[in-house]
């Protein structure tokens, strides 16, 4: 399915993974996007609900577990990428945060990603993948709102 007569656009989940003020980032080795910072996530598996994709996708990639109850839905995108080959896809943001905060991301897909770290959100990394910079210009914001006192 490359594009041709009988293409349909794909659903990807990525995740928002916050830690304090920081977000994880790694620099992509996928054709797609290939040396541009992104987040942890991938394809919606046919049954599956968006947290649990959102679980598997950072448990396969980083070997994070997630806090179940704190996965939430943030916004979507609809993107048609023309290089290296046809795509559209159509991504649904999520926000999550950690079950244990003091657990370090791995690289288990090595293939994939250079390495996961921690960026603040006021000094991302560049360059961003194309549809993470466009939000980022948007003034789209990962963290939930500061309480007020
Ligand atoms: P899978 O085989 O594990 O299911 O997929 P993957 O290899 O992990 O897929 P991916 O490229 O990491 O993510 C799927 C798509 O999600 C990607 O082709 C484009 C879309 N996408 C965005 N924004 C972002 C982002 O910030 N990070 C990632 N990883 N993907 C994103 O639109
Ligand atoms: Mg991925
Ligand atoms: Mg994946």
């Amino acid at each position: 399915n490359n594009g041709g007569e009988a293409a349909r656009p794909k659903v990807a989940v990525v995740v928002f993974l916050l830690n304090g003020n920081k977000v994880l980032l790694g620099r992509r080795r996928s054709s797609v996007g290939r040396n541009t910072f992104g987040l942890p996530g991938g394809h919606l598996e046919f049954g599956e609900s968006f947290e649990e994709c959102a679980a598997r996708e950072v448990k396969e990639e980083t070997g994070l577990d997630l806090d179940i109850h704190k996965i939430e839905y943030l916004t979507a995108t609809n993107n048609v990428h023309s290089s290296p080959h046809p795509l559209h896809i159509v991504t649904i943001l999520m926000r999550a945060i950690q079950a244990d905060p003091h657990q370090n991301p791995q690289n288990l897909e090595p293939e994939k990603c250079e390495g996961w770290d921690w960026y603040d959100w006021d000094n991302l990394p560049r360059p961003l993948f194309g549809p993470l910079e466009t939000m980022a210009q948007n003034g789209f914001n990962p963290f939930p709102p500061a309480p007020h006192n």
